[in-house]
């Protein structure tokens, strides 16, 4: 109840920033675009991971408001990189469920890249695999609309939500990526190897890239390669960091 309150003052006082971690293509070895993740800088309590507050903005129903701004501010902020010189920036940024269902996630994506005059395909969505198999019907036909629209689909968290092949087909989506848990141990367990070998395989037979999460050493890394996985996303490259970090980072051409 508390939280809640404090959330709402949050979101009408520009408490929340988003900081950003580079997905990197495994064959170029570039920078292929970042995902969006959620801070709170809460005044007295310095800065919150999601982990601290997403759980009460799903129950409270403020994820539909906090996600609209997170569209908002992620067009933004690729509006001011494409004008300020940086270039075309891609951005993922992750949409609950409740996006789909309540508010109007198909309006708030589209006036923001029409606000900020940016290319749709800059701007990518992130959906978990659990949330696109509550409400599939509903949940599709936006997608239909979004893709339409250009802007590129992800599903995150994927292998943890027993979505089926036939399914799968169906989705309108560009880009599978592998939940992290399967990646901690890729290198030394041969469950987790054959699984995300598998995923691999069935995105590429569907033509969806796949992206690797929580990519941590070098060895997870030759192994995504040597497999053909198309990005990796995780600590080994970088943390999330703040949107002058991105500057540098695209800067330094790393
Ligand atoms: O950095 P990490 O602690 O950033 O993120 C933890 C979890 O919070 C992840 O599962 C991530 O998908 C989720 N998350 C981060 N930012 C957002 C956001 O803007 N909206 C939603 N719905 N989830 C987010
Ligand atoms: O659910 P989602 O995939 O959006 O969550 C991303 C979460 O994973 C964020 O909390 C992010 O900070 C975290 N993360 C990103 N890269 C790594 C990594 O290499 N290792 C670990 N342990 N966590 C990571
Ligand atoms: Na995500
Ligand atoms: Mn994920």
């Amino acid at each position: 109840r508390e939280l809640e309150v404090a959330l709402r003052f949050a979101l009408e006082h520009d408490e929340f920033v988003l900081h950003y971690q580079p997905k990197v293509d495994l064959v170029s070895g570039k920078i292929e675009g970042f995902e969006a993740l959620l801070r709170w800088e809460r005044p007295g309590h310095g800065l919150l991971f999601p982990g601290a507050f997403i759980p009460a903005l799903e129950e409270t129903g403020l994820i539909v408001l906090v996600g609209k701004w997170v569209i908002g501010e992620a067009c933004r902020q690729i509006g001011v990189w494409m004008r300020g010189g940086i270039g075309p920036v891609r951005v993922a940024v992750n949409v609950s469920g409740r996006q789909f269902v309540e508010g109007d996630l198909y309006g708030n994506v589209t006036q923001a890249i029409h606000r900020n005059a940016i290319r749709s395909d800059l701007l990518e969505l992130e959906i978990t695999e659990s949330s696109l198999m509550e409400n599939t019907e509903l949940t599709v036909a936006i997608l239909q609309n979004l893709r339409k629209a250009g802007v590129t689909v992800s599903i995150d968290d994927f292998g943890t939500g027993y979505s089926s092949l036939a399914y799968l087909r169906r989705f309108p989506i560009n880009k599978l990526k592998i939940d992290m848990s399967f990646i901690r141990d890729v290198t030394s367990n041969v469950d987790d190897a054959s699984i995300v070998l598998a995923i691999i395989s069935m995105a590429h037979s569907l033509h969806l890239q796949v992206v690797a999460e929580g990519v941590e050493t070098a060895e997870q890394l030759r192994y995504l390669r040597e497999h053909e996985c198309d990005q990796m996303q995780g600590y080994y490259f970088s943390r999330p960091v703040p949107a002058t970090g991105v500057e540098q980072m695209l800067y330094d051409g790393k």
